[in-house]
């Protein structure tokens, strides 16, 4: 067994919960933060059986985009002014990051 950890952006979220359902692959869903943007993100939790990995895969890059997204500049109080960049920066979220872990044991009570 498996579990699949996917970062996603918010605006996928519902998409790819849809889409996990139709399959019938069952998900949590934890409302996360990434660290470079510090804007919200949404966490998937799948727990699969190793046979259904590229099934589950093939449906978050199916349902996940990737986008570019403007940066607004941090204010460097009391930091570092020389690293300070003054203006807005273009990044690219990728439609999904995506975690494989193997699952030494499964219970449900
Ligand atoms: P964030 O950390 O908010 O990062 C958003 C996007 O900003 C990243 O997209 C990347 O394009 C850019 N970025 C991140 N750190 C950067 C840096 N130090 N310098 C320049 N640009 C940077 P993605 O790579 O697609 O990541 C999307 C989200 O997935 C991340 O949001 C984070 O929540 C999660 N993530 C990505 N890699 C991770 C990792 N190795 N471990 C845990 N979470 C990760």
């Amino acid at each position: 067994m498996k579990l699949i950890m996917a970062v996603v952006q918010d605006k996928d979220s519902n998409r790819l919960s849809d889409a996990l359902v139709e399959n019938k692959f069952q998900a949590t869903k934890l409302a996360s933060t990434g660290g470079f943007l510090r804007a919200g993100n949404t966490t998937f939790m799948i727990g699969i059986e190793d046979k259904d990995v590229d099934a589950v895969l093939t449906i978050i890059k199916e349902n996940c985009e990737t986008r570019e997204q403007l940066v607004a500049p941090i204010s460097p109080m009391g930091g570092n002014a020389d690293s300070y960049v003054p203006y807005p920066v273009e990044v690219q979220i990728g439609g999904a990051t995506v975690f494989i872990l193997p699952v030494e044991q499964f219970e449900k009570f």
